[in-house]
């Protein structure tokens, strides 16, 4: 009898238990709610990328400039792949986030996303992506460098690369795939540019999408004009500093004036703006098209 009611207890415990258990595990975060300030919905947290990331600086100067800082709104780093997942679920289940974005970039193809309005220009008032050389590189590569002063592209052009690159295509196959249809863009970069008879070129990239799709392109087509191409990929401060001492020659991601602007001042006099290589970029916070009473970085403070 005692045994009897024993068990009878144990289970009842179990199954409260493991009741709770399911409950914890199935919580899911609420559905954006557009009558509800957006702070206590996010938990006062914008979804950021990896810390290194000239975007991850310019929203700390967001905080404080939007008084997001009273507030105690924080950045979460973490990297483009982790910040994008986070959103894919965010949009699956309505919920609401609030991420950093930029352009050109394939989140834009992908998700229902909107820029927020910067009416304060924190991120900079029109972004675009340079190429950037080591003193004395036009001198000792005369060559190269004309590639590299003719090398153009825009925004369409480098969004279709990463989205290949993003579905899992390999990045030097899609830059060899987007050589071979546009016949006339690399004519026109290549136009005056000699054999290379195996000089070097030593490139330096941060591996995000868009730095991996214009380094993968410009190298392959100076190896294809006979150049001795290497690619190194680092961190944004040791890319800049081994272009400013000397170590590396260029590279073709420098979003300025405003992303990268703080690398850009810190070597400004070691290093060379060879050209802008992609105008039209942007960069700031973004938050899915469902998130219908957010759109301007101001909206996100409590009413
Ligand atoms: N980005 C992409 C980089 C540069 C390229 C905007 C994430 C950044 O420094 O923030």
């Amino acid at each position: 009898m005692k045994n009897k009611f024993t068990k009878y207890i144990v289970g009842i415990l179990t199954l409260g238990v493991l009741a709770i258990t399911l409950s914890a595990c199935s919580v899911t975060p609420q559905k954006y709610s557009p009558n509800k300030s957006v702070g206590p919905q996010v938990h006062y947290t914008i979804t950021g990328i990896d810390a290194g990331a000239g975007i991850m600086a310019s929203t700390q100067k967001v905080l404080p400039a939007y008084g997001l800082k009273q507030e105690n709104w924080q950045l979460q780093a973490s990297s483009t792949a982790a910040m994008c997942s986070q959103l894919q679920k965010s949009i699956k289940y309505k919920q609401p986030i609030v991420i950093t974005a930029w352009q050109p970039h394939w989140m834009f193809k992908k998700y229902p996303i909107k820029f927020l309005k910067d009416p304060k220009n924190v991120y900079g008032k029109s972004e675009k992506i340079d190429t950037v050389a080591r003193k004395g590189f036009a001198k000792e590569n005369p060559g190269a460098y004309k590639f590299f002063k003719q090398f153009h592209w825009n925004s369409d052009m480098m969004s279709d690369i990463m989205y290949k690159n993003f579905k899992g295509e390999n990045p030097q196959k899609t830059a060899r795939e987007f050589i071979k249809d546009h016949p006339k863009q690399v004519k026109e970069w290549t136009k005056g540019v000699p054999d290379g008879h195996g000089k070097q070129v030593r490139m330096t990239y941060v591996t995000w999408d868009d730095a991996i799709a214009s380094t993968n392109v410009t190298s392959q087509i100076l190896k294809d004009k006979g150049y001795n191409v290497t690619t190194s990929a680092m961190e944004a401060q040791p890319a800049w500093s081994s272009i400013a001492r000397g170590s590396a020659d260029v590279t073709t991601s420098a979003w300025l004036p405003v992303t990268s602007g703080p690398l850009y001042k810190k070597f400004k006099n070691k290093v060379e703006i060879v050209t802008t290589n992609c105008p039209g970029a942007k960069v700031g916070l973004a938050v899915p098209k469902y998130m219908k009473n957010v759109n301007s970085i101001e909206d996100l403070r409590n009413k």
